[in-house]
């Protein structure tokens, strides 16, 4: 029961209450919803490259099988890329580039374990250069394990002609963990990359990776204050 000397006060996904002199601080649990897992190097901005340059080697992300490079491209690839950050959905300066002949992917392994009745949904943008043609597809895979191209859990695998001229598209996969399945208690792990070129130039670039799942997002520490 609320009182004159008492005081509650509703925050998003908290309640405060105090009591006469004394506290109590409660913390409710927010709406079920999406919550992000870490992503080492989401954007491949490390290591900090000049316009135009580009490195085979890229912090926390691992080639499989062929390597391609990460570059930071300029106008003639996005407009407003050189001197500027590439257009969203991409963000930063840097993105993946799938430049080899045949395909190319890079993967991750991330912290988070997969756990039964989860739904967990990755989301990367993948860009057409100006200046270039896109492979004929691409591919969003999470899986686990340490096989080359992991062991999949779920695949999705865009037409390149999805892609828009000189910008970056988001596309999304996503799977709800199942118990009994071989990959609950696993480490989630990511797989992207680009594939299919019939023999022509190709690239295709990829950024923003993103991956949640759908626990609440945990409650932002509370602040106690004393209430005479
Ligand atoms: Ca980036
Ligand atoms: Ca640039």
């Amino acid at each position: 029961m609320i009182t004159g000397k008492n005081m509650v006060s509703r925050l998003p996904g908290k309640l405060f209450a105090c009591v006469g002199g004394a506290v109590t601080l409660l913390v409710l649990a927010g709406p079920a919803g999406a919550a992000p897992i870490t992503v080492a190097n989401p954007s491949f901005e490390d290591p900090v490259l000049a316009d135009d340059a580009t490195s085979t080697a890229v912090a926390d992300w691992t080639w499989a099988r062929f390597a391609s490079v990460v570059k930071n491209p300029l106008d003639a690839q996005y407009t407003g890329a050189t001197g500027g950050p590439l257009p969203s959905p991409a963000g930063g300066n840097q993105s993946i580039a799938i430049n080899n002949t045949a395909f190319s992917y890079v993967k991750q392994t991330t912290d988070a374990i997969i756990e039964a009745g989860v739904t967990y949904t990755l989301t990367v943008a993948v860009g057409d250069r100006l200046d270039a043609t896109p492979h004929d597809s691409f591919l969003l895979r999470l899986g686990y394990g340490t096989d080359t191209y992991l062991t999949k859990i779920v695949d999705n695998q865009p037409d390149g002609s999805n892609l828009v001229d000189g910008a970056f598209k988001d596309f999304s996969v996503s799977f709800t963990a199942e118990a009994g399945q071989a990959y609950i208690g696993q480490n989630l792990a990511i797989l992207i990359g680009a594939q299919n070129n019939h023999g022509r130039t190709a690239l295709t670039d990829l950024d923003n990776v993103r991956l949640t799942d759908s626990k609440a997002p945990p409650a932002a520490p509370g602040t106690l204050i004393y209430v005479k």
